[in-house]
């Protein structure tokens, strides 16, 4: 063995240029491998003299730590070299964003008319959407040649039967059906879809949403009724708002009302939503007519009823004030992305 092969082999490290981490590995193996010049050095050490091993054994390793360090710290730049220039991840970019759906302002409205007539301890009833002539008009008090059963109001499904089936035009046949079922006293809110054969208009259309109410018991009055909608109007619209009655006619109710509440916009000054009467109608009610007690089974001189229903499209329209009804149906959704940050209460 001789010194000057070792230091062949550490010029050789010295010397040492590596362009891939590939060239590295070579060069490792070259070096420190099996078959590597430093591994022959140390086969070769074990056949030399007793005296001369401590010449060489230091050299020797120390060579061996000098290759070891040497390969890392060409792994290590070239690693960091090769990442740089390769294809980067930012982690910086945000994630794919999945788009959340938002609550449709009809379906808004419903949640918050359930949640304060629950609050009152009403339960909801629903019911089916297709009915019959029975429980639409009949138990309801309509005379048989009212304009609402004609088939320019109403969509028949069968014709020419006793009971024909239809799709029901207000969710009162709710009520009625849970007048058949349900103990008295009764207090029910009824929300769902109803039908009715009218031109799609900015003001109409052929399907809308309404929740209606009924309450039932011994000794129910007027008075209850308009205590229930102030109540009902003020957890709606705010602490601050207003209602007016104003006389009216359902075949279902008698005495019957419209109800306006104080344009909470304007607060009664006037304004365009109000058309400057400083009122906004909401909803219709009445005492429930002895003659619909009656076909359900429930005896009008022993109970009494008030009832009173809205349409949902109108109270969402005066809410988000939107002037075409339209709108709630078309599912554009540059108009629904509007309702995304809309609060439930
Ligand atoms: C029973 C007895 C009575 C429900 C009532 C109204 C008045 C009313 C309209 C509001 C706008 C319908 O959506 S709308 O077009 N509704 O004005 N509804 S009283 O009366 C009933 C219901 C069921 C057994």
């Amino acid at each position: 063995m001789k010194k000057e092969d070792i230091q062949q082999v550490i010029s050789e490290l010295q010397a040492l240029k590596c362009e891939t981490l590939k060239d590295v590995e070579e060069a490792r193996v070259h070096f420190l491998g099996k078959k590597g010049v430093i591994t022959a050095l140390f086969e070769e050490f074990r056949t030399v003299d007793r005296e001369q091993k401590a010449e060489f054994g230091r050299p020797l390793n120390e060579l061996k730590q000098l290759a070891i360090a040497k390969v890392e710290e060409l792994r290590d730049s070239l690693a960091l070299s090769e990442a740089a220039s390769g294809p980067r991840e930012d982690l910086s970019m945000p994630g794919d964003t999945l788009e959340l759906g938002s609550r449709h302002p009809v379906s808004i409205v419903r949640k918050e008319i359930v949640d304060i007539f629950r609050k009152f301890g009403y339960d909801v009833a629903e019911g089916p959407e297709i009915e019959d002539d029975y429980h639409v008009f009949e138990a309801l008090n309509f005379p048989p040649n009212h304009p609402a059963r004609d088939m320019q109001d109403t969509f028949f499904i069968s014709a020419g039967h006793p009971n024909p089936l239809l799709l029901r035009t207000h969710t009162s046949s709710v009520q009625v059906r849970a007048m058949e079922k349900m103990s008295l006293p009764i207090r029910v809110i009824c929300p769902g879809r109803v039908f009715r054969n009218e031109a799609i208009s900015a003001r109409a259309h052929c399907i809308f949403h309404q929740v209606e109410g009924l309450y039932i018991d011994e000794n129910v009055t007027f008075a209850d009724l308009k205590q229930a909608i102030l109540l009902f109007a003020r957890e709606m619209f705010g602490p601050d708002t207003q209602i007016r009655m104003r006389p009216s006619y359902f075949p279902f109710t008698e005495p019957s009302a419209e109800v306006d509440v104080s344009c909470n916009i304007c607060h009664g000054k006037g304004c365009n939503i109000c058309k400057g009467t400083g009122w906004l109608e909401i909803l219709g009610c009445g005492m429930v007519d002895p003659n619909v007690l009656k076909a359900s089974g429930i005896d009008p001189e022993k109970y009494s009823g008030f009832a009173f229903g809205m349409g949902l499209e109108r109270i969402a329209m005066l809410k988000w004030q939107v002037n075409d009804l339209r709108h709630y149906f078309e599912n554009d959704l540059r108009f629904l992305r509007e309702f995304s940050t809309a609060v439930e209460v």
